[in-house]
Formats: C-alpha cells, sequence, structure tokens
C-alpha cells in the first residue's frame, strides 16, 4: 500500500469502471449487487491485460469479461467517457435528495425507490415499482411543499399563543415552553418545539397530560395529523410529532412536542434549545470531564465500555442540571476534570 500501482495500458478504461463500481456500490438492488461483482472482476481481468484493448471482441475474449462489461468498455474507448456515469450520478443524487424531504423517508428508503424506477414525487404517489409507503410516509408526501417551507418566527409565536392557554387549562401548574429554533431567536423555523413539564411539589405529575391536550388541539383543528405517537401516553418521558396549522387557510407546519419529568428540565431545556451541533460538543466536553450529558441529565461517574464508549456499564449518579436542594452541583469535587486522551 501506499505505492500507486503501476500504469497498465487499460488505466483509463479502468478509472471509469470503478467509478461505475463505486456507483452501484451505493444501492442497493440485487442487480446492482451483481453489477459491483461483475465490473469487479472485469477490473482485475483488464489489471493482468498486457495490451491495449481496442475492440468489441478484444474485449469479449478476456476471461471475466461479459458482454455488457464488454459493451461498458466499447462505450468508454469510443466516447472517452462515459456520460451514463455522469448522467446517473446528478440524475440519482437529486432524486434521492427529493424523496429524503419526504417525512419519514431516509437514504436508503430513498434509494430503494429510486432502483425501483421512480424518478418523481408523481411515481411515489403512483407507487411505481411497486413500492410501498408507511401512514407517516404518505402524510409526508401529501403536505411536501407545506413541511419542506419554514414558517416565519411570528406564525410559530401565534402557534404556541393558542396551544398555550389550551394546556394550561388542563394543567395551571405546567410547565409549557417553546424551545429549538425559535428558543434560540431564529427568524424563520423549520417546526415548532414545545417542551412540557409540571413541577412535583404537591405530589402531582403532567402524567396523562399530553394525551389531553393532543385530544383537544385535534377538536379545535390546530393539530391535523398524527405522525408519531407515542407507545404508551403514561409515561412521563413522551415524544411526539405531528402538523398543525394556525387556520384553515395557513400551511400545515411541523410540530412536535417532548415532556420529561420535572427532575430533567434543566438538561431537556438544554438539549431542546440547541442546536444539534452544540449539543453535540457539549455532550462531548462533558466526556471529556468525566460526566454523561443528555436530554434527562448530567450523570457524574458513568462508566463505559472501553471497548464501545457508546455503551455505559454504569448509568452513575444524577449531577445538577436543575436546582434541587441536596443535589451535588458539577464542581471540581465532581469526576477527573483531567481531559482524558
Ligand atoms: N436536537 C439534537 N439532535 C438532533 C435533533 C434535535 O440535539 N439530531 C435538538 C437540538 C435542536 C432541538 O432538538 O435545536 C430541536 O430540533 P429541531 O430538529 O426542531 O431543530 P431546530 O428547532 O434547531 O431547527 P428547525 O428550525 O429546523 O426546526
Ligand atoms: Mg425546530
Ligand atoms: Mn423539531
Amino acid at each position: 500500500t501506499g505505492l500507486p500501482a503501476p500504469r497498465c495500458a487499460n488505466q483509463d478504461v479502468i478509472d471509469k469502471l470503478e467509478e461505475l463500481m463505486e456507483l452501484h456500490k451505493s444501492k442497493l438492488s440485487d442487480e446492482d449487487r451483481w453489477r459491483v461483482f461483475s465490473y469487479g472482476k472485469a477490473i482485475r481481468a483488464l489489471r493482468s491485460c498486457p495490451e491495449r484493448i481496442r475492440s468489441y471482441e478484444q474485449a469479449k475474449a478476456i476471461k471475466g469479461v461479459g458482454d455488457k462489461t464488454a459493451r461498458k468498455i466499447m462505450e468508454i474507448l469510443e466516447t472517452g467517457d462515459l456520460r451514463r456515469i455522469y448522467h446517473e450520478r446528478t440524475d440519482d443524487v437529486d432524486v434521492v435528495n427529493l424523496f429524503m424531504g419526504i417525512y419519514g423517508v431516509g437514504r436508503n428508503i430513498a434509494y430503494i425507490w429510486y432502483s425501483n424506477g421512480c424518478r418523481t414525487l408523481d411515481d411515489v404517489k403512483a407507487r411505481k415499482g411497486g413500492i410501498k409507503l408507511t401512514a407517516a410516509q404518505e402524510i409526508g408526501l401529501r403536505y411536501y411543499t407545506d413541511i419542506n417551507s419554514r414558517m416565519p418566527r411570528s406564525e410559530a409565536a401565534e402557534i404556541f399563543e393558542m396551544i398555550k392557554p389550551i394546556a394550561l387549562a388542563i394543567d395551571p401548574k405546567l410547565f409549557i415552553e417553546i424551545m429549538g429554533s425559535y428558543r434560540r431567536g431564529k427568524a424563520d423555523c423549520g417546526d415548532i418545539d414545545i417542551l412540557i413539564t409540571r413541577p412535583t411539589d404537591d405530589g402531582k405529575t403532567h402524567q396523562g397530560v399530553l394525551l389531553k391536550l393532543l385530544r383537544e388541539l385535534h377538536c379545535q383543528g390546530i393539530v391535523t395529523e398524527d405522525l408519531c405517537l407515542p407507545d404508551d401516553f403514561d409515561d412521563l418521558e413522551l415524544v411526539y410529532r405531528g402538523l398543525c396549522r394556525r387556520d384553515s387557510k395557513s400551511p400545515r407546519r411541523r410540530i412536535d412536542f417532548l415532556t420529561v419529568p420535572y427532575t430533567s428540565r434543566g438538561a431537556a431545556l438544554l438539549y431542546y434549545t440547541g442546536d444539534d451541533i452544540f449539543n453535540r460538543s457539549l455532550r462531548l466536553k462533558a466526556n471529556v470531564m468525566g460526566y454523561s450529558l443528555n436530554q434527562r441529565g448530567l450523570y457524574a461517574g458513568v462508566v463505559r465500555d472501553p471497548c464501545d464508549r457508546r455503551q455505559k456499564l454504569d448509568d452513575g449518579e444524577r449531577a445538577c442540571l436543575h436546582a434541587r436542594r441536596g443535589a451535588h452541583h458539577v464542581s471540581p469535587q465532581g469526576p477527573s476534570l483531567r481531559p482524558r486522551r
């Protein structure tokens, strides 16, 4: 390794075939896997072929080069390039990005749909290639434009001001706040993020509140579609994703609810304000200091699996991110403050 492979007589062809092979590697269909296999075989064969290939017959005669690959090699020789490579590359990147704009569609699904022959949202709507959509993806497709446009800050505020009194009517002691890009002061927001919790000093919690709230918001036509419901609405820690709108003339907007136990309020405020990059660096910083930070709290004395740092062997003990009497604060009495290498 490290040394460049010696140039062989058909190096330009090999380079193009490698490019083509990479293209198919990033895809998932059986046919793509087969192509990767046959290009690999042809490339190895070409490397040990001393003379320059000039004709289809010559290419086809090489052991390991089939009819399709031989034709591809001719295409490379004749055009000096493989137009298909560049054509296909831009085409599939654009299509995959288009599909990933559908709520609930990730890169893998987008590629599967592409391999099934879908190129446009209409193809997806027509279920071209026999593809299947989840209920959430179907909603994502129906409101594609709405979901992919950001709302002005003022609209997020208006919607939140409609929701807040409805929540407080269910329980006046709720803590309910608008988070995310709104809380960071952005001029426009991709969605509305709402955090709900409740002080427990009177022995009560927010258990069951989110279900009641969502029913009421559906009734009033503020929340219009559910995308992702929690498994058990009785938990204190819940995540909800859906669509909402200010009024019947307004576009659909994405809305998220997060509820957390009151002891997690500080950590949840931090997490849900973001942004995601800030969270990542803060978590890294906590790790280096011997703590562990997530949306539930800051923990001291976490023991991680040395082979896989993501695995915790000991969950540790909650340090302080919320004002609780008797809780220990993050201070030099904490664990190691020495940066770990
Ligand atoms: N968050 C995170 N990591 C993620 C997703 C979210 O840490 N992968 C946190 C930080 C975000 C907050 O949750 O600020 C809200 O998530 P959003 O996806 O709603 O992002 P923003 O509100 O920051 O931006 P946008 O205006 O696009 O919604
Ligand atoms: Mg947001
Ligand atoms: Mn969000």
